[in-house]
């Protein structure tokens, strides 16, 4: 996978990608990340990227020139997508994730200001995404947030960690608690049952425990989740209490 990121502010970029996951996957060569550094595409003695609004206002706007020229600048793959983070794009989730995971190349337009001129909108963007319903500095957050949550995705990033088909979410369901090392924390003990051995016991306990975090602190999830028969009878437990 090979991301593109369009930024003002390109060094926001360098700590996140220097260690941990994404580190480990560019060093691996999984993961390609290339910064372009839109103020190099801006002209003129101050290399504005942002100018006031028509029809007044407050704040400023990013001008279209400097983006597309960037969006040009960038070597396109066979599979690539162009994406703007913004507000008012979708929101971005793990079916989001998924289908970009797919993709060969994406394009990671980060705005600031108030935004972007509308007209780059409308030709040199595939697709808008959010993550989530808060205005943000500009979208080089968000472009992390994607390129954190699709790299996961990708076979070999995670290695010897924990498969992502087993992470929070990837059935649909919010994750069971986990303990580690010590057996006894601040009087708070570990639930016996872990210590048991008795690998099918755990097992029920753990997805119960998660249909019972998921009911309580996101039951819109479970519409959605791919629920078995035995799931149904757990539920219908916690319902009883
Ligand atoms: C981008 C907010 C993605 C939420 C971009 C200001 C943004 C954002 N999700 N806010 N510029």
């Amino acid at each position: 996978m090979r991301f593109d990121v369009l930024t003002i502010f390109p060094g926001m970029f360098s700590p996140y990608l220097e260690e941990g996951m994404l580190a480990r996957a560019v060093k691996g060569g999984l993961v390609d990340v290339r910064l372009v550094n839109i103020r190099d595409f801006a002209t003129g003695t101050h290399k504005a990227t942002d100018d006031r609004p028509y029809g007044g206002g407050d704040g400023m706007v990013m001008t279209p020139e400097p983006m597309s020229r960037a969006l040009e600048s960038v070597d396109r793959q066979e599979n690539s997508l162009v994406i703007h983070l913004s507000p008012q794009g979708e929101t971005f989730d793990r079916a989001i994730a998924w289908e970009l995971s797919d993709w060969d190349q994406i394009i990671l337009a980060c705005s600031r200001y108030e935004g972007v001129d509308e007209r780059i909108l409308l030709t040199g963007i595939d697709r808008e995404l959010s993550v989530g319903d808060y205005v943000l500095s500009g979208g080089e957050l968000g472009a992390l947030v994607v390129m954190d949550a699709v790299s996961r995705l990708i076979p070999g990033v995670l290695g010897g960690e924990r498969s992502n088909l087993e992470d929070s979410f990837e059935d649909g369901l919010l994750e069971y608690p986990h303990y580690t090392r010590p057996r006894v924390f601040q009087g708070k003990e570990v639930p016996p049952v872990l210590l048991s051995g008795d690998h099918e016991k755990i097992r029920l306990w753990r997805r119960k425990e998660s249909l019972k975090r998921t009911l309580e602190r996101r039951p819109d999830l479970l519409q959605k989740a791919k629920l078995t028969s035995e799931d149904e009878r757990l539920l219908d437990e916690l319902k009883k209490g």
